[in-house]
Protein backbone atom coordinates (compact mmCIF):
# COMPACT_ATOMS: atom_id res chain seq x y z
CA UNK A 1 0.00 0.00 0.00
CA UNK A 2 1.28 3.12 -0.50
CA UNK A 3 0.38 6.64 0.99
CA UNK A 4 1.23 9.70 -0.88
CA UNK A 5 1.64 13.04 1.51
CA UNK A 6 1.51 16.33 0.16
CA UNK A 7 2.88 18.51 2.42
CA UNK A 8 4.82 21.26 2.77
CA UNK A 9 7.36 19.68 5.54
CA UNK A 10 8.03 16.46 4.21
CA UNK A 11 10.48 16.23 6.33
CA UNK A 12 8.21 15.55 9.29
CA UNK A 13 7.66 12.27 8.30
CA UNK A 14 11.11 10.83 8.72
CA UNK A 15 11.91 9.81 12.48
CA UNK A 16 8.14 8.46 12.91
CA UNK A 17 8.19 5.97 10.00
CA UNK A 18 11.01 4.78 11.34
CA UNK A 19 10.42 2.89 13.87
CA UNK A 20 8.39 -0.27 15.61
CA UNK A 21 6.24 -2.48 13.32
CA UNK A 22 5.65 0.84 10.25
CA UNK A 23 8.83 0.75 10.22
CA UNK A 24 9.60 -2.67 9.82
CA UNK A 25 6.91 -2.61 7.10
CA UNK A 26 8.29 0.46 5.19
CA UNK A 27 12.14 -1.29 4.87
CA UNK A 28 10.36 -4.55 3.36
CA UNK A 29 8.16 -2.73 1.35
CA UNK A 30 4.81 -3.87 2.12
CA UNK A 31 4.00 -0.23 2.84
CA UNK A 32 5.47 2.56 1.12
CA UNK A 33 5.20 6.59 2.24
CA UNK A 34 6.08 9.03 -0.45
CA UNK A 35 6.01 12.60 0.85
CA UNK A 36 5.21 14.97 -1.81
CA UNK A 37 6.59 18.39 -1.68
CA UNK A 38 4.15 21.35 -2.30
CA UNK A 39 6.74 24.00 -2.91
CA UNK A 40 7.96 21.52 -5.91
CA UNK A 41 4.48 22.62 -7.19
CA UNK A 42 4.87 26.25 -7.20
CA UNK A 43 6.02 28.64 -10.13
CA UNK A 44 7.24 31.70 -8.71
CA UNK A 45 10.30 32.91 -6.85
CA UNK A 46 9.17 32.91 -3.24
CA UNK A 47 7.27 29.64 -3.75
CA UNK A 48 4.60 30.67 -2.41
CA UNK A 49 2.02 28.46 -1.13
CA UNK A 50 -0.60 30.59 1.02
CA UNK A 51 -2.31 33.81 0.23
CA UNK A 52 -4.73 36.26 2.31
CA UNK A 53 -8.31 35.39 2.88
CA UNK A 54 -10.65 37.30 0.38
CA UNK A 55 -13.11 38.90 2.81
CA UNK A 56 -10.59 39.53 5.29
CA UNK A 57 -9.57 38.37 8.76
CA UNK A 58 -6.99 36.83 10.62
CA UNK A 59 -4.43 34.28 9.40
CA UNK A 60 -4.06 32.57 5.92
CA UNK A 61 -5.20 29.92 3.19
CA UNK A 62 -3.41 27.66 1.41
CA UNK A 63 -3.48 28.44 -2.66
CA UNK A 64 -5.06 26.13 -4.90
CA UNK A 65 -2.78 26.12 -8.04
CA UNK A 66 0.19 24.28 -6.44
CA UNK A 67 -2.87 21.58 -4.63
CA UNK A 68 -4.44 20.85 -7.84
CA UNK A 69 -1.12 20.34 -9.29
CA UNK A 70 0.57 18.31 -6.43
CA UNK A 71 -2.82 15.94 -6.63
CA UNK A 72 -3.10 15.81 -10.83
CA UNK A 73 0.69 14.76 -10.60
CA UNK A 74 -0.24 12.46 -8.36
CA UNK A 75 -3.34 10.93 -10.16
CA UNK A 76 -1.91 10.93 -13.58
CA UNK A 77 -2.01 7.26 -14.90
CA UNK A 78 -3.27 6.01 -12.15
CA UNK A 79 -7.26 6.09 -11.74
CA UNK A 80 -9.25 5.69 -8.64
CA UNK A 81 -6.76 6.60 -5.98
CA UNK A 82 -8.95 8.70 -3.50
CA UNK A 83 -7.43 12.26 -2.65
CA UNK A 84 -8.21 12.70 1.25
CA UNK A 85 -8.17 16.34 2.70
CA UNK A 86 -6.90 16.11 6.09
CA UNK A 87 -9.33 18.75 8.14
CA UNK A 88 -11.06 19.81 11.40
CA UNK A 89 -14.22 19.65 9.78
CA UNK A 90 -14.09 16.23 7.94
CA UNK A 91 -15.56 12.81 8.68
CA UNK A 92 -14.25 11.64 12.22
CA UNK A 93 -11.82 8.84 11.72
CA UNK A 94 -12.76 5.64 13.42
CA UNK A 95 -11.57 1.59 12.98
CA UNK A 96 -14.29 1.70 10.55
CA UNK A 97 -12.90 3.81 8.32
CA UNK A 98 -9.84 2.33 8.36
CA UNK A 99 -10.34 -0.46 7.69
CA UNK A 100 -12.26 1.20 4.22
CA UNK A 101 -9.45 2.93 3.54
CA UNK A 102 -6.72 -0.23 3.93
CA UNK A 103 -8.50 -1.33 0.80
CA UNK A 104 -7.30 0.97 -1.34
CA UNK A 105 -3.64 0.24 -2.79
CA UNK A 106 -3.06 3.72 -2.59
CA UNK A 107 -4.13 6.85 -1.08
CA UNK A 108 -3.23 10.75 -1.53
CA UNK A 109 -3.28 12.74 2.07
CA UNK A 110 -3.17 16.18 1.69
CA UNK A 111 -2.05 18.04 4.72
CA UNK A 112 -3.59 21.38 5.31
CA UNK A 113 -1.79 24.28 7.33
CA UNK A 114 -2.87 27.80 8.03
CA UNK A 115 -6.38 28.49 8.42
CA UNK A 116 -7.53 26.00 5.52
CA UNK A 117 -7.62 25.19 1.82
CA UNK A 118 -9.17 26.69 -1.24
CA UNK A 119 -12.80 25.62 -1.02
CA UNK A 120 -12.37 25.40 -5.05
CA UNK A 121 -9.69 22.27 -4.77
CA UNK A 122 -11.61 21.26 -2.18
CA UNK A 123 -14.61 21.04 -4.83
CA UNK A 124 -12.78 19.53 -7.88
CA UNK A 125 -10.07 17.66 -6.00
CA UNK A 126 -10.66 16.55 -2.84
CA UNK A 127 -12.59 12.67 -2.77
CA UNK A 128 -13.13 13.16 0.79
CA UNK A 129 -12.61 15.05 4.15
CA UNK A 130 -11.04 13.79 7.35
CA UNK A 131 -10.78 15.13 10.85
CA UNK A 132 -9.10 12.86 13.23
CA UNK A 133 -11.31 14.21 16.71
CA UNK A 134 -12.29 16.98 18.39
CA UNK A 135 -8.85 18.92 18.90
CA UNK A 136 -7.26 21.44 17.41
CA UNK A 137 -3.76 20.44 15.54
CA UNK A 138 -1.50 23.04 13.91
CA UNK A 139 -2.31 21.29 10.57
CA UNK A 140 -2.60 18.28 9.02
CA UNK A 141 0.69 16.53 9.26
CA UNK A 142 0.34 14.88 12.37
CA UNK A 143 -3.10 13.38 11.58
CA UNK A 144 -1.35 11.89 8.59
CA UNK A 145 0.90 10.58 10.09
CA UNK A 146 -2.70 8.56 12.44
CA UNK A 147 -3.92 7.89 9.31
CA UNK A 148 -0.72 6.05 8.15
CA UNK A 149 0.01 4.07 11.86
CA UNK A 150 -3.88 2.98 11.76
CA UNK A 151 -4.02 1.66 8.86
CA UNK A 152 -0.72 0.88 7.78
CA UNK A 153 -1.30 -2.14 10.76
CA UNK A 154 -4.17 -3.29 9.11
CA UNK A 155 -2.51 -4.38 5.82
CA UNK A 156 -1.54 -8.05 5.30
CA UNK A 157 2.32 -8.59 6.93
CA UNK A 158 2.42 -5.69 9.04
CA UNK A 159 1.61 -7.47 12.05
CA UNK A 160 2.98 -10.81 13.10
CA UNK A 161 0.31 -13.10 13.89
CA UNK A 162 0.88 -12.99 17.18
CA UNK A 163 -0.29 -8.97 17.22
CA UNK A 164 -3.14 -9.86 14.30
CA UNK A 165 -5.65 -6.94 14.18
CA UNK A 166 -8.44 -9.10 14.21
CA UNK A 167 -9.02 -8.93 18.08
CA UNK A 168 -8.22 -4.94 18.19
CA UNK A 169 -10.35 -3.30 20.84
CA UNK A 170 -12.47 -1.54 18.11
CA UNK A 171 -12.66 -4.71 16.05
CA UNK A 172 -14.38 -6.37 18.94
CA UNK A 173 -16.27 -3.36 19.75
CA UNK A 174 -15.01 -3.46 23.25
CA UNK A 175 -12.01 -2.13 25.17
CA UNK A 176 -9.93 -4.32 26.47
CA UNK A 177 -8.81 -6.37 29.75
CA UNK A 178 -5.98 -5.17 32.15
CA UNK A 179 -2.99 -6.76 31.16
CA UNK A 180 -0.46 -7.94 33.82
CA UNK A 181 3.38 -9.56 33.65
CA UNK A 182 6.12 -10.25 36.41
CA UNK A 183 6.36 -9.63 39.35
CA UNK A 184 3.80 -11.49 41.03
CA UNK A 185 4.16 -8.48 43.70
CA UNK A 186 4.59 -4.83 43.01
CA UNK A 187 4.65 -2.28 45.07
CA UNK A 188 2.51 -4.34 47.33
CA UNK A 189 -0.33 -4.91 44.54
CA UNK A 190 -0.90 -8.42 43.66
CA UNK A 191 -1.96 -10.12 40.49
CA UNK A 192 -5.69 -10.71 39.91
CA UNK A 193 -5.67 -14.47 41.33
CA UNK A 194 -7.79 -15.86 38.12
CA UNK A 195 -4.83 -14.79 35.66
CA UNK A 196 -3.07 -16.84 37.77
CA UNK A 197 -4.69 -20.24 38.29
CA UNK A 198 -3.78 -21.71 34.91
CA UNK A 199 -7.50 -22.77 34.10
CA UNK A 200 -8.26 -21.04 30.62
CA UNK A 201 -11.81 -20.80 30.79
CA UNK A 202 -11.54 -19.19 33.72
CA UNK A 203 -9.29 -16.72 32.81
CA UNK A 204 -11.27 -16.03 29.54
CA UNK A 205 -14.68 -15.16 31.94
CA UNK A 206 -12.70 -13.08 34.04
CA UNK A 207 -11.01 -11.15 31.09
CA UNK A 208 -14.31 -10.96 29.48
CA UNK A 209 -16.23 -9.61 32.49
CA UNK A 210 -13.06 -7.04 33.11
CA UNK A 211 -13.64 -5.90 29.53
CA UNK A 212 -17.08 -5.54 29.62
CA UNK A 213 -17.08 -3.77 32.87
CA UNK A 214 -14.09 -1.26 31.52
CA UNK A 215 -16.42 -0.41 28.35
CA UNK A 216 -19.53 -0.22 30.52
CA UNK A 217 -17.54 2.67 32.73
CA UNK A 218 -15.75 4.59 30.25
CA UNK A 219 -17.15 4.38 26.90
CA UNK A 220 -20.91 3.17 27.59
CA UNK A 221 -21.40 3.98 23.56
CA UNK A 222 -19.54 1.42 22.23
CA UNK A 223 -21.86 -1.28 23.58
CA UNK A 224 -24.78 -0.30 21.39
CA UNK A 225 -22.65 -1.27 18.22
CA UNK A 226 -20.59 -4.24 20.33
CA UNK A 227 -21.16 -7.99 19.52
CA UNK A 228 -22.43 -9.43 22.93
CA UNK A 229 -23.31 -13.05 23.51
CA UNK A 230 -26.26 -13.72 25.99
CA UNK A 231 -23.92 -14.18 29.13
CA UNK A 232 -22.33 -10.41 28.32
CA UNK A 233 -25.79 -8.92 28.22
CA UNK A 234 -26.73 -10.46 31.72
CA UNK A 235 -23.67 -9.59 33.36
CA UNK A 236 -23.52 -5.97 32.20
CA UNK A 237 -27.40 -6.10 33.42
CA UNK A 238 -26.03 -7.35 37.00
CA UNK A 239 -23.27 -4.65 36.52
CA UNK A 240 -26.20 -1.81 36.00
CA UNK A 241 -26.47 -1.43 32.41
CA UNK A 242 -29.63 -0.32 30.96
CA UNK A 243 -29.11 0.95 27.61
CA UNK A 244 -30.89 -0.47 24.85
CA UNK A 245 -28.87 -1.92 21.92
CA UNK A 246 -29.28 -1.92 18.41
CA UNK A 247 -28.52 -5.56 16.38
C1 LIG B 1 -6.98 23.90 12.76
C2 LIG B 1 -6.82 24.37 10.43
C3 LIG B 1 -8.03 24.79 12.87
C4 LIG B 1 -7.89 25.27 10.54
C5 LIG B 1 -11.64 29.70 14.84
C6 LIG B 1 -10.96 30.68 14.12
C7 LIG B 1 -6.34 18.14 10.03
C8 LIG B 1 -7.07 18.62 12.17
C9 LIG B 1 -6.38 19.11 11.00
C10 LIG B 1 -6.37 23.71 11.54
C11 LIG B 1 -8.48 25.47 11.75
C12 LIG B 1 -7.51 17.30 11.99
C13 LIG B 1 -9.92 28.89 13.95
C14 LIG B 1 -8.47 17.19 14.09
C15 LIG B 1 -7.39 19.23 13.42
C16 LIG B 1 -5.78 20.43 10.73
C17 LIG B 1 -5.26 22.72 11.43
C18 LIG B 1 -9.61 26.43 11.85
C19 LIG B 1 -8.95 27.91 13.53
N1 LIG B 1 -10.93 28.60 14.71
N2 LIG B 1 -8.20 16.57 12.93
N3 LIG B 1 -9.88 30.10 13.60
N4 LIG B 1 -8.07 18.47 14.33
N5 LIG B 1 -5.76 21.37 11.65
N6 LIG B 1 -9.17 27.68 12.13
O1 LIG B 1 -7.06 20.37 13.73
O2 LIG B 1 -5.30 20.67 9.65
S1 LIG B 1 -7.09 16.70 10.46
Amino acid sequence: MTFHIITIFPDYFESPLKHGVIGKAISSGIIKVCPVDLRCFTSDRHRTTDDRPYGGGAGMVMIPGPLAKAITAIKKGREGIPAILLSPAGQLFDHELAQELSQHKELILICGRYEGVDQRVIDSFVDMEISIGDFVLTGGEPAALVIVDAVGRLISGVLGSDESASNDSFATGLLEHPHYTRPRTFMGMNVPEELLSGNHEKIKRWRRKKSLELTLKRRPELLKKAKLSPEDVKLLVELGFKGDRKK
